[in-house]
């Protein structure tokens, strides 16, 4: 009788060493998943992005063919500002983007102007079947001057080059008025996701670009930034990626 009492204790021993080791490996797993994700938040840099232009140039389309890959007709003016985040590798960095896309209506112009301020790059939208559209471009530029710093990258984009019959702003003029400003040109669609990740790319590494080039010019900061400082072997993507 007595012994049996000790193998009863002994199986009960071995039965809360085996739930305790359970525990032990949950928790071990757990803190694994843990760590996971928390470098699933590391980035090496943020970048802000703006997408600015006349109102109806297909600005959210744009971002919600990137960020979603889908597209919608049905057109709901954006009133004021929204934004969207997206992680990208270029250039062997983990670039996370913060993308604002604004309000182009005239009466929000207070709102979104304020976002301006500490952005590293800008896409600029005018829509190939809006000559108002392009005609703004250099208001918007102006714009950009004013609320924006010195080392903000744009790229000029003329959307919904899917509409050929409906063209009215050629990709030869698009082309100059870029050649003009000094900014890289593309034409996209987002209806028919054409070039519509090339520039986000582009401008990323556009960005990247500059920086490397403000850290070469710095000599303390680039002794401060020794092992983080950007890969100068740009990946070569084609600037001249008209529809
Ligand atoms: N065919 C075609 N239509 C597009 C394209 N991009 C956008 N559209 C349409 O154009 C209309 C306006 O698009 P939005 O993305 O809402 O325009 P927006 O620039 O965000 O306008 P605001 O928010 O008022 O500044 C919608 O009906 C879209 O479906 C495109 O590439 N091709
Ligand atoms: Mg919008």
């Amino acid at each position: 009788m007595r012994g049996r009492k000790v193998v009863v204790k002994s199986s009960h021993f071995q039965f809360v060493l085996l739930l305790f080791y359970l525990l032990l490996h949950t928790m071990a797993a757990g803190q694994d998943r843990w760590q996971k994700d928390a470098a699933d938040q590391n980035f090496d840099y943020m970048f802000k992005i703006l997408i600015i232009g006349n109102s109806s140039v297909g600005k959210t389309s744009f971002l919600f063919r990137y960020a979603e890959d889908a597209f919608t007709s049905a057109f709901v003016s954006t009133v004021g500002i929204d934004f969207k985040v997206k992680t990208v590798f270029r250039q062997d960095k983990r670039v996370k983007l913060q993308i604002w896309d604004t309000a182009g209506q005239e009466r929000y112009r207070t709102i979104t102007t304020a976002y301006y301020r500490g952005a590293m790059g800008f896409i600029l939208m005018y829509d190939v079947t809006n000559e108002e559209s392009f005609n703004s471009v250099r208001d918007w530029v102006t714009q950009i001057k004013t609320y924006s710093w010195d080392n903000a990258q744009v790229v000029l984009v003329g959307n919904k080059c899917d509409m050929e019959d409906e063209r009215v702003v050629s990709t030869e003029r698009g082309k100059q008025l870029s050649d003009t400003l000094g900014l890289e040109f593309f034409e996209t669609s987002a209806k028919e996701n054409l070039n519509v990740k090339i520039v986000f790319e582009r401008l990323v590494d556009i960005i990247c670009d500059k920086m490397s080039e403000s850290l070469d010019s710095d000599s303390n900061l680039v002794s401060a930034s020794k092992g983080t400082r950007l890969n100068e072997h740009t990946s070569s993507t084609n600037a001249n990626c008209q529809c």
